[in-house]
């Protein structure tokens, strides 16, 4: 009976000791701020209430805006994407009640503000964000970026190859943004996805576009993805059904190797995504979006955007809260983080 009891008694001290060092561990890391401390409404605004910083330096993941709408090709003000989307983020609490995943056990993320634009000049801005996402990668830091118009995943991606290589991507949107110009121009909200196909940014085998819908221009708008090789998912093939198998064939197709997240939030219907730009009805709902982008857990995930915010239009802030719970699930999907299954840590 002593022996059990010794024995215990030393087992107790090793858990304990296991215990505070977990405790430990995740104190190291930044945490976002209570409501518990502060009031949800209050205090000073960053994406999730979390710590800044000037760079990504020391970080695993960041939050960054990209207040940029000069690509738009109808309503504008998703220069507004970002402080809308901080602003609604501050509900959002750490722990993931689904997939009981915790980024914040195990990473290292803060929120490092907005990219400096330059809104007199759209091709100046566009290599303004170039370089500042090869600072984020020089860190080795995973990006999440508040948009901002869908034109900025273009600058991102030539910062992103450059460090990974072609990457796959899964894309949501209810457009295919693979116009070769519009206007005239080829640098436009609604031509990122030819050019990264044009220089080599990503893999066209390794892109799901997902929510696609209504009219184009000619059969084309749709065709000349696939025949890149991209699997294009319409949306009526989402239409009253579960996404969860979908995303099982998404994953056996990106397989191995680097994945991006573009998530244009008019991929969603405008019932629940009124807040932006070219709306389309008949889109996605609130839980495929969370089914989608819980279905990337398991790939390669190097980071992701949520794109096309235009809070003007939106006046109860539905497009923002959702926007900003998205970008928490892309952060819930990288390989480093963790699940936590009791309140010991
Ligand atoms: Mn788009």
């Amino acid at each position: 009976m002593l022996k059990f009891q010794a024995i215990s008694f030393s087992n107790f001290l090793r858990v304990t000791s296991v215990l505070i060092k977990m405790s430990n561990d995740i104190d190291s890391y930044n945490q976002p701020l209570s409501g518990n401390e502060m009031p949800r409404f209050a205090a000073t605004g960053t994406m999730m209430r979390l710590p800044t910083q000037p760079t990504a330096k020391g970080l695993d993941a960041c939050f960054v805006g990209v207040p940029f709408d000069l690509g738009t090709s109808n309503r504008s003000g998703a220069r507004f994407g970002p402080r809308a989307i901080r602003n609604e983020s501050s509900m959002i609490r750490p722990y993931n009640m689904w997939t009981r995943v915790s980024p914040f056990d195990s990473l290292q993320i803060a929120d490092i503000g907005d990219v400096p634009i330059n809104t007199f000049n759209l091709l100046k801005s566009v290599d303004i964000i170039e370089k500042a996402y090869d600072q984020i990668m020089a860190c080795g830091t995973a990006p999440f970026t508040l948009g901002g118009d869908h034109t900025i995943v273009l600058p991102i991606m030539r910062a992103l190859a450059k460090k990974h290589g072609p990457l796959g991507i899964v894309h949501i949107d209810a457009h295919a943004d693979v116009n070769d110009t519009m206007f005239g121009e080829k640098i436009a909200h609604g031509t990122p996805f030819r050019r990264m196909v044009e220089e080599k940014l990503i893999q066209p085998n390794r892109v799901v576009q997902i929510g696609l819908r209504t009219t184009g221009y000619e059969s084309d708008d749709f065709d000349w993805p696939r025949a890149q090789g991209f699997r294009v998912v319409q949306v009526e093939d989402c239409w009253h059904k579960s996404l969860v198998p979908l995303m099982e064939e998404v994953r056996q197709q990106l397989g191995e190797g680097p994945v991006y997240i573009s998530f244009d939030i008019d991929g969603l219907d405008p019932a629940y995504a009124p807040g932006t730009g070219t709306l389309e009805p008949g889109g996605l709902t609130s839980a495929q979006a969370f089914e989608i982008v819980r279905g990337c857990r398991g790939l390669d995930i190097v980071g992701g955007d949520l794109v096309e915010v235009a809070p003007a239009y939106d006046h109860g802030g539905i497009t923002a809260t959702l926007a900003a719970n998205l970008l928490y699930e892309m952060l819930c999907t990288l390989p480093k983080v963790k699940e936590r299954h009791d309140n010991s840590g």
